[in-house]
């Protein structure tokens, strides 16, 4: 969940996410070198004393100042494409996860259970109890196994809406008669916090997504008390 006096994204909970994360880390390296680079010259220039009047082009130069950017970008490119395979990799599912945007919450169908569902309600601000997280926690959480292969469904039940968890790196749209497929894997225990990411009307801002992560055996658990 992101805090207060948060920089950078949040810590990662899932390996795409720790990857996503490198390959941020990755591109500002190069991004401020490249800065601190141009910045040098334009001061450089701008102080210097020189001038040429007939100078018109410089076929050197202009062969280094195309073929050396040119070069850079493929140390930005080739990183991004293995990731953005990577993204897309569909491995054995351990179980299933239907999310489902309604106007205005979110509802969840463990598809491979009977009658598994329910709906999922932002906790509205009279209700809330100490230590609930205002704006944040909902009344039905989902509950899903760490350290497992997991597919989840997205689709929506009226307008566009967008199903998003930073820590995990996922966001993924929720569009009417479309199922959206991501594979998920959480590496850690604990709580994820997510808000719907695509402006889907007027209490788009009250439908937050709470994530649940728990150990394989609290999971089996879990099933059978729903
Ligand atoms: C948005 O949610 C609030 C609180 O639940 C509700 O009072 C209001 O009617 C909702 N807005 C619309 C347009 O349904
Ligand atoms: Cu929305």
């Amino acid at each position: 969940m992101a805090i207060w006096d948060e920089f950078s994204f949040q810590d990662g909970a899932s390996p795409l996410m720790e990857q996503l994360i490198f390959f941020h880390d990755h591109t500002m390296v190069i991004l401020i070198f490249i800065t601190m680079l141009i910045g040098y010259m334009m001061f450089s220039l701008m102080y210097s004393k020189y001038l040429n009047r007939l100078l018109l082009e410089g076929q050197e130069i202009e062969t280094m100042w195309t073929v050396f950017p040119a070069f850079i970008l493929i140390f930005i490119a080739l990183p991004s494409l293995r990731l953005l395979y990577l993204l897309d990799e569909i491995n054995n599912p351990f179980i299933t996860l239907k999310v489902i945007g309604h106007q205005w919450y979110w509802s969840y169908e463990y598809s491979d259970f009977k009658d598994l569902e329910f709906d999922s309600y932002m906790i509205q601000i009279n209700d809330m109890m100490i230590g609930d997280f205002r704006l944040l926690d909902v009344d039905n959480r989902v509950v899903l196994p760490s350290k497992n292969q997991i597919r989840i469904l997205v689709s929506a039940a009226d307008v566009l809406h967008s199903w998003a968890i930073p820590a995990l790196g996922l966001k993924v749209d929720a569009v009417p008669g479309r199922l959206n497929q991501v594979m998920m894997y959480i590496s850690h225990i604990g709580l994820f916090i997510g808000q719907c990411s695509e402006i889907c009307g007027a209490n788009h801002s009250f439908m937050p997504i709470v994530l649940e992560s728990i150990p394989v055996y609290k999971f089996l658990e879990w099933l059978k008390i729903k």
